[in-house]
């Protein structure tokens, strides 16, 4: 059985990972609106993972016999001022939630929760992939500057990003 303390972190990162769906489906919207097709499917899949992440944990939460309780996922922003403010704002959301990711892991580990601090490498890994990701598209947006022919040639690379659910845990 899980200790309460945990649940209720484990709860809260659940509610973290929802809004970065959330948070990443209003950033597809944008690309959307500036019609930048492979930008949009870099986000389609973004906001697949970040699903994902959420019900990894969800479903986590009930093997070990604790309770789910949904809250309120917060309005996020909805504009940018351009794609390399966008992806600025991707690399601080992604850094506060490997910090929250830590947090987590502090508490199973205050707790003595050996098999979770186990089932959270998997999220530990999956921050320095993501940070590593968001950073390389943020570093070619800031070569990119206000070049439009390059800044299509890097939707066309984004286009071929795609999903593969991930195995968690
Ligand atoms: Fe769930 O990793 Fe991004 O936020």
């Amino acid at each position: 059985m899980i200790n309460e303390k945990l649940e209720k972190a484990f709860n809260d990162q659940i509610n973290k990972e929802l809004y970065s769906e959330y948070l990443y489906l209003a950033m597809q919207a944008y690309f959307e609106r500036l019609n930048l097709k492979g930008f949009v499917n870099w986000f389609t899949v973004q906001v697949q993972e970040e699903h994902a992440h959420a019900m990894g944990m969800f479903d986590y939460v009930h093997q070990r016999g604790g309770h789910v309780e949904l809250e309120a996922i917060d309005k996020p922003v909805t504009n940018w001022s351009s794609p390399l403010h966008c992806f600025e704002e991707v690399l601080k959301h992604e850094e506060f939630v490997t910090s929250r990711i830590n947090a987590l892991m502090d508490v199973a580990d205050e707790v003595k929760d050996r098999a979770a601090l186990s089932f959270l490498d998997w999220y530990l890994k999956e921050q320095v992939e993501e940070e590593a990701t968001v950073g390389d598209v943020l570093a070619t947006l800031k070569l990119i500057k206000d070049d439009s022919k390059a800044l299509l040639m890097l939707d066309k690379d984004l286009a071929a990003r795609t999903f593969t659910a991930p195995v968690i845990g």
